[in-house]
């Protein structure tokens, strides 16, 4: 039962009504209560923000870090502890953007971590300022005349960085983002889902974009599916959301690697 991993006597949250975050949660806690996982085998690490908020509310193991540090964090955890279940879960500002280092190495190692990006366009919890992830011309608190920069395709720095597995869904369509994150947890190395979240509070209400259900149709029309994106210009899909799979190849994940060279050294001792 979900209520088995919820910390009911910290509700309601803090999150704004409206904000995407509680249907990422939901998805991430639907998808542990279907594998009958324990608090005791299962790590929850946050970095700082407003999603990395998500662990006060989980009965699971938590680990709650500093901004940008998540995937320090959650990898020393996994590779101390491979026994353990540890999902990742960040901010775009705490992900890519101060904690960006910390990602390109964390795929490129490929340890095995459920990495959870909430990309909501934004920093939420400090009021609204501009991240690596902040669409150009955007409004923010930063940026009021409108985002010069060119933002980060996350999925993309990922896989280029060695990631083998690495998806992107919105809270707009919740059965495709439960299959995503059940996806990347089952894959054996580091797995990376982004899920494009709304921030009614700041990034909605800068950008004049309404109310937390305009917003979901705001992302609903930016998404185009995977297999659509493969036949459309680069021009067609400025500003879009590309969902679906976008990376899934078996790799040698950090720990089995590890274990290969210790077993060959034993072996040279013999
Ligand atoms: C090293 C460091 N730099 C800056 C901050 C201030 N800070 C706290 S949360 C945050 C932004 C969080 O944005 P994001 O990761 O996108 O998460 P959201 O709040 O949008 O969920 C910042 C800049 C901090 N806590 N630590
Ligand atoms: S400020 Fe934005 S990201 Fe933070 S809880 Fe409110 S809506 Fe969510």
């Amino acid at each position: 039962m979900l209520q088995d991993y919820l910390l009911e006597e910290k509700l309601p949250l803090f999150w704004c009504a409206g904000c995407g975050n509680g249907i990422v949660l939901h998805a991430i806690l639907r998808n542990i209560d279907k594998r009958h996982w324990t608090r005791e085998n299962t790590v929850i690490a946050t970095g700082i923000g407003c999603w990395g908020k998500a662990d006060d509310y989980v009965k699971t193991n938590s680990f709650h870090g500093t901004h940008g540090r998540a995937l320090a964090f959650s990898t020393g955890i996994k590779l101390a502890n491979p026994e353990l279940n540890v999902f990742t879960l960040m901010g775009d500002g705490d992900g890519i953007t101060i904690g960006g280092n910390h990602l390109i190495h964390a795929a490129r190692r490929n340890v095995d971590v459920t990495a959870i990006m909430v990309n909501n366009l934004n920093y939420g919890m400090t009021g609204g300022q501009y991240s690596g992830t902040t669409p150009k011309h955007a409004i923010t608190k930063t940026s009021p005349y409108g985002h010069v920069e060119n933002a980060f395709d996350v999925c993309g720095v990922v896989k280029a960085a060695g990631a083998g597995f690495v998806a992107r869904g919105t809270v707009y369509d919740v059965v495709q983002l439960d299959k995503l994150i059940d996806q990347a947890i089952s894959h054996k190395g580091f797995s990376f889902v982004e899920v494009i979240s709304p921030c009614p509070t700041h990034f909605g209400r800068s950008n004049k974009l309404g109310d937390a259900p305009a917003m979901m149709k705001w992302i609903k029309e930016r998404t185009v599916p995977a297999a659509k994106a493969a036949s459309m210009s680069e021009e067609d899909l400025r500003g879009m959301f590309v969902t679906g799979v976008l990376a899934d190849r078996e790799l040698e994940d950090y720990s089995t690697a590890y274990q290969r060279v210790i077993d060959s050294l034993k072996g040279a001792e013999d």
